[in-house]
């Protein structure tokens, strides 16, 4: 009979690893998880809202009904805000830093997250996810954190992870031993583990890019996305293309998989600290890669909070294919 181990579980043998480790971080990722649980609750019921009243109106039951990211954002940082564990947070959708609260304990933890990635794809029922990553306070003294320690880069993360809320609700993580997933028992209110130690296929046969807007792609773009069209059938060619347009679901679906997600330059639309960085540490872990085309996604020191960078993710051996043609022009 196969064990059956709670993430709370998981994540404590993780940090035992770590002699000096003091349980916080632990901690930490625990309070994450409620976090997690309230928006699933709240993103199974989403397609109510239009019963119950639609948002920024008022429901039935006197309450005023709030967009999903917006109630997502507040989950998180309400719940993250009063753990104790972290001393400044950073959102996608906050401008700037976000402070504890007045009267909150100061932890000496960063904690960085996209509290509801792929909200386009709230209103037509496609997965969507939380992004979250995890870094030492680095700034002096131990109350308030800074904005110096936001912008650590992605070889400095301590962890990094996602929820994604699907056909079922899923928590991946790392803390660089390995990447593990765990599904969440709705009647339990637990995460089980459910994806031991996984690692991703060295080539895949997916890619996944947004094709309309090809006309914006440079040269070595389009010739290897031109390649992995052509008919070869020697070598897996050509490959299957899946775009959900979320990016937790379809880094989720090619890292089980195999394969290649794209959102190339010149600039990008991700953000480098709140979906790339964090992506970019899971699939190294699981055996795969990130790049901008040229640099390390991990390498990339961070100069704004909101910076958005080239995502080229996945297999090992497409994004190394994928770089001698952009490379070539
Ligand atoms: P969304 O705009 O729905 O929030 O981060 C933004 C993101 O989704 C990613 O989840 C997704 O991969 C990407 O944008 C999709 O962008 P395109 O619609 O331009 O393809």
């Amino acid at each position: 009979m196969s064990k059956i181990t709670t993430v709370q579980q998981h994540i404590l043998d993780q940090e035992r690893l770590y002699p000096r480790a003091t349980g916080d971080f632990t901690a930490l990722l625990t309070s994450l998880t409620v976090a997690a649980k309230i928006i699933s609750r709240e993103v199974n019921k989403a397609g109510l809202a239009k019963i119950i009243g639609e948002t920024g109106e008022t429901n039935i039951q006197g309450e005023k009904v709030q967009k999903l990211d917006e109630f997502s954002q507040d989950t998180i940082t309400r719940t993250m805000g009063h753990s104790g564990h972290v001393c400044v947070m950073a959102s996608e959708e906050s401008e700037n830093i976000i402070p504890i609260p007045d009267g909150g304990t100061h932890g000496k933890y960063v904690l960085m997250f996209d509290p509801l990635d792929g909200s386009s794809n709230i209103d037509v029922n496609a997965s969507i996810g939380t992004i979250f990553s995890v870094h030492r306070k680095i700034s002096s003294g131990s109350g308030d954190g800074s904005l110096e320690d936001c912008l650590q880069k992605g070889t400095d993360q301590l962890a990094a992870g996602y929820f994604i809320y699907g056909s079922s609700t899923m928590m991946v993580y790392t803390t660089g031993q390995g990447v593990h997933g765990f599904t969440l028992d709705p009647s339990l209110g637990e995460f089980l583990l459910s994806h031991e130690n996984i690692q991703t296929a060295p080539r895949g046969k997916i890619y996944s890019i947004n094709e309309g807007n090809a006309s914006q792609w440079d040269s070595g773009t389009r010739r290897y996305i031109d390649h992995v069209k052509e008919v070869a059938k020697s070598d897996g060619r050509p490959y299957s293309l899946r775009y959900i347009g979320s990016l937790v679901a379809d880094f989720h679906r090619n890292l089980l998989k195999g394969g290649i997600f794209l959102y190339p330059g010149p600039k990008g639309k991700l953000r480098l600290l709140y979906e790339a960085a964090p992506l970019a540490m899971i699939v190294e872990q699981a055996g795969g890669a990130a790049t901008t085309g040229d640099l390390r996604i991990l390498d990339i020191e961070p100069t704004s909070l909101h910076q958005r960078v080239p995502l080229i993710i996945g297999s090992t051996h497409d994004v190394k294919q994928y770089q001698d043609f952009w490379k070539k022009g």
